[in-house]
């Protein structure tokens, strides 16, 4: 049957009119002053970059939109707002690139972000919407770095540390991967510096406890853990000759008997007072190369180990023993003291450079099973038992380790120790776009924290903003800015010119959404404990070790303080999956195969655009875009918006009216499936598994066209429509609230409740299945409608109110009529 409804389905016609109205009307705008319990849904801060959103972006942003919309439906007062992380260095060498000031630049490109997102369509509450390279925002950026400086969280020293030589700027450890920028992907140098950290070690323990407590992808829990690097072991002293004793640090304080030389770092302090005269040249020419080298190389196991003598011995705290110290350059500076004891029968990288080395190799641990092999052909690393160790021989690892650590810590040569591999988190930047480090030198009275009423302490309009090379931030040459008053004494001051990485303004911004217009304060107190924690946190899984880190220490901090009353500001997080272009290559400017969602909703509306980003794949897989899959799912709108103007009429149909019992076998099947289908999408929405919730409302779709066939608009089908109408809306508002209007509904369906599913429509289909005994009615049992001829006979002849019959009897037969009776025969 060809249905009549003519006007095609025309999203381009009626989309852009309703965003302009839920804007107008603030349908999206939240307020705490509201009965309903809040949920509030947090997008990873986005930093506005030139290239506008790809539809890769739209993977975030489309999902917890959806979400929003439903939890709203759901009777919950929904924050969802959107802001700009737009301080920091890819904000800036943008700028550069393109010869602009960065907060021209970063301006434009939020604004054009902002119209992406109200394009596709996402209802974020726009009042909220904040700039962290606001100075009214970065004033509380510069706040929370003098909290963190009171707390003895915040200091400054002197080390060596990564270089961009492109971007011209230090770099924090978590900013170099793979001995490249971050950024840029130049190679990194080192360079030494006085720089300004934030003492997240002392964090390091809590943080780990914390993953346990809050619901993340496995995965990146597991990067947070590793990143962390907690060890267990023992420092030791070695004594050394006319200096302090050798620091080491050991995971495995059983195998100390087997140590046969000690390596120390080619930047360690030590290093030139115990280098010989005889050994200083070789030495001096081995470090100089060995500082040119990537850490990552340097760990690197393949790579043959290199090395050389300093001519210096230590002691062997327990033997007395000569142990001879050598440079080389697996070992680095920036884990535990920056010194091994090697103990190459049991290490690995010790048996390598022992076996280059010619130095000995002695075994002092017995593996549990089978035998050492005699000589070793590699490290034996696992547990067991200790021998060749003196009064220890016979002691296992871990308590042989314990003991070796105890008789040491009664000689105060060693104690139990923990060690991390995170190091403080490096936050300055000689860079020009980002929050000025709230601080001042002063000859007299040292650095001296701004006071709180002055800030915010703000970037000076300058034209030059490009990175001198130096190492000296371009704040620096801007007199203005520099020369002060030292707020202690009153004399000459120098404002310290190295600005925050861009990460210290994302690691609060989540609270500053709950209030963001508050003057005197980072947030408002009651806002902050009504809407934090966040219910639900989404983005990309590229962020697992630094913001999603950083953040969590500012709020462990907070916490501290007193500031906020839960120290994990995100218990609930998912990263959503990428989206590659159509050939399976990731989506990139340089290979001009972005698709951005502008061209697609010229295409097919953006509710076409948003319905297929939550069809193709499961939420947190990776996809290929396919416009073949893309014009699948514009078919199917276009098939809910024929019925749906067919129906007329929808909005006051009330399920209630419906009297399943009453209905005709075709109608009261598709009754059914309506409530089932809605009882699916439901749960669906609930564990964020979009795509198969829309391959169910598909299925109903198709039920419905049949139905309608053979039926016509009737009143259960009308139903059905209605649902799907409310289930959609969603994934589809524009559509749905054109629909609704047209179907005399109240503005607006995205404030109508999620639609109910009556439960016992949701149980497998029974019959009375009625049991006869010689013709006579003894029973009557529910069964389901399948039920196989013989299970219903069995069913029949052990109920309890057959049984009886049957005594003393003989059964001839039992008779099957499906979905009615069955008759038994007796003699
Ligand atoms: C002696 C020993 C014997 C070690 C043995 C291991 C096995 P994890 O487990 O990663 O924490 N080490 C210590 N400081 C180092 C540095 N700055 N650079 C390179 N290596 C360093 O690693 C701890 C182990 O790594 C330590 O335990 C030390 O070698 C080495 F059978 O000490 B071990
Ligand atoms: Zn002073």
């Amino acid at each position: 049957m060809v249905l009549l409804i003519e006007e095609r389905y025309d999203p381009l016609a009626f989309e852009s009119k309703w965003r302009e109205k839920w804007l107008e009307t603030g349908l999206y705008n939240a307020s705490s002053d509201d009965d309903r319990p809040k949920y509030y849904c947090l997008d990873f801060f986005p930093y506005p970059s030139g290239a506008g959103l790809s539809v890769g972006h739209c993977r975030n942003y489309v999902p917890t939109d959806v979400i929003c919309r439903y939890q709203r439906m759901n009777g919950r007062n929904v924050l969802h707002p959107m802001g700009w992380d737009a301080f920091g260095l890819p904000a800036e060498n943008e700028a550069i690139r393109r010869g602009r000031h960065p907060s021209e630049t970063t301006r434009e490109y939020a604004a054009n972000y902002r119209r992406q997102m109200e394009l596709i369509g996402v209802g974020y509450d726009w009042s909220r919407e904040i700039n962290s390279s606001d100075p009214d925002y970065y004033r509380w950026t510069q706040w929370f770095f003098l909290l963190l400086h009171r707390r003895g969280l915040a200091y400054r020293a002197s080390g060596y540390q990564w270089w961009c030589p492109d971007c011209k700027t230090i770099l924090a450890n978590e900013q170099v991967e793979s001995g490249k920028c971050w950024r840029c992907s130049e190679t990194v140098t080192k360079k030494e510096l006085d720089q300004w950290y934030f003492k997240i070690t002392d964090y390091a323990d809590r943080l780990l406890e914390g993953l346990e407590r809050i619901d993340w992808p496995e995965r990146i829990k597991m990067m947070q853990r590793n990143w962390i690097g907690r060890s267990e072991g023992a420092t030791i002293l070695f004594p050394l000759e006319g200096h302090e004793p050798l620091e080491v640090f050991t995971t495995r304080p059983d195998t100390l008997f087997g140590v046969s030389f000690m390596v120390l770092a080619p930047e360690h302090p030590l290093l030139g007072a115990l280098t010989t005269d005889a050994q200083k040249t070789e030495v001096e020419a081995y470090t100089a190369d060995a500082l040119k080298q990537q850490e990552i190389d340097r760990l690197s196991t393949e790579r043959e180990k290199t090395g050389v003598f300093t001519g210096s011995h230590a002691t062997h705290p327990l033997t007395g023993e000569k142990v001879p110290i050598w440079v080389a350059d697996y070992v680095i500076m920036t884990y535990g003291s920056g010194a091994v004891m090697a103990v190459p029968a049991h290490d690995q990288r010790d048996f390598e450079f022992a076996t280059r080395f010619d130095l000995p190799i002695k075994p002092v641990i017995k593996p549990l099973e089978g035998e050492l092999a005699d000589p070793l052909t590699e490290a034996s690393q696992e547990a067991g038992v200790m021998f060749n160790s003196g009064e220890f021989d016979g002691q296992p690892s871990v308590e042989g380790g314990q003991a070796v650590t105890a008789k040491l810590a009664e000689q105060k040569r060693g104690e139990a120790a923990i060690t991390y591999r995170m190091r403080d988190w490096l936050i300055s930047r000689q860079r020009f776009w980002g929050a000025p480090i709230p601080m001042i030198h002063c000859d007299a009275c040292g650095t001296v924290p701004v006071p709180e009423d002055q800030l915010p302490v703000e970037l000076p309009e300058i034209a030059e903003i490009k990175p001198s090379g130096t190492g000296r931030s371009p704040l620096a040459t801007v007199a203005e800015f520099v020369e002060t008053t030292c707020p202690k004494c009153g004399g000459p001051g120098r404002r310290e010119t190295d600005t925050m990485d861009g990460f210290a303004c994302s690691s609060w911004y989540f609270l500053r959404f709950t209030s963001p217009h508050t003057k005197d304060r980072p947030f408002d107190e009651k806002e902050m404990a009504y809407w934090s924690p966040t219910d639900l946190y989404v983005g990309g899984a590229e962020h697992a070790v630094m913001h999603l880190l950083y953040a969590r220490f500012w709020t462990k901090v907070m916490f501290d303080e007193g500031l906020v009353p839960f120290d994990e500001p995100f218990p609930r997080l998912l990263n959503q999956g990428m989206v590659h272009a159509e050939d399976g290559s990731k989506m990139s400017k340089s290979k001009g195969n972005v698709i951005t969602p502008d061209s697609v909703v010229d295409r097919f509306g953006a509710d076409t655009l948003r319905t297929y980003e939550l069809f193709m794949a499961p939420f947190d897989q990776p996809v290929t875009w396919s416009d073949q899959d893309i014009k699948g799912v514009h078919r199917f709108l276009s098939r809910i918006w024929r019925l749906a103007l067919e129906a007329g009429d929808l909005a006051a149909l009330d399920d209630a009216e419906i009297d399943p019992l009453s209905l005709e076998p075709t109608p009261l099947a598709l009754f059914k499936e309506i409530h089932r289908t809605a009882a699916r999408v439901t749960a669906d929405m609930d564990r964020l598994a979009f795509n198969t919730g829309i391959a169910a409302m598909m299925e109903l779709l198709n039920k419905m066209y049949l139905h309608h066939d053979a039926c016509g608009m009737d009143r259960v089908l009308r139903q059905a429509v209605k649902m799907l109408v409310l289930l959609t809306a969603p994934m589809a508002p524009h559509m749905t609230e054109e629909i609704w209007e047209r179907a005399g509904g109240d503005y607006s369906i995205h404030q109508q409740p999620w639609p109910a599913f009556r439960e016992e429509m949701l149980q497998r289909e029974t019959f009375q299945l009625v049991v006869q005994v010689n013709g006579k009615k003894r029973e009557a049992l529910d069964v389901p409608v399948d039920i196989e001829a013989d299970q219903a006979k069995e069913l029949a002849l052990s109920s309890d109110k057959v049984k009886p019959h049957l005594e003393g009897k003989q059964v001839l037969k039992a008779i099957y009529v499906p979905g009615r009776l069955v008759n038994v025969v007796v003699k």
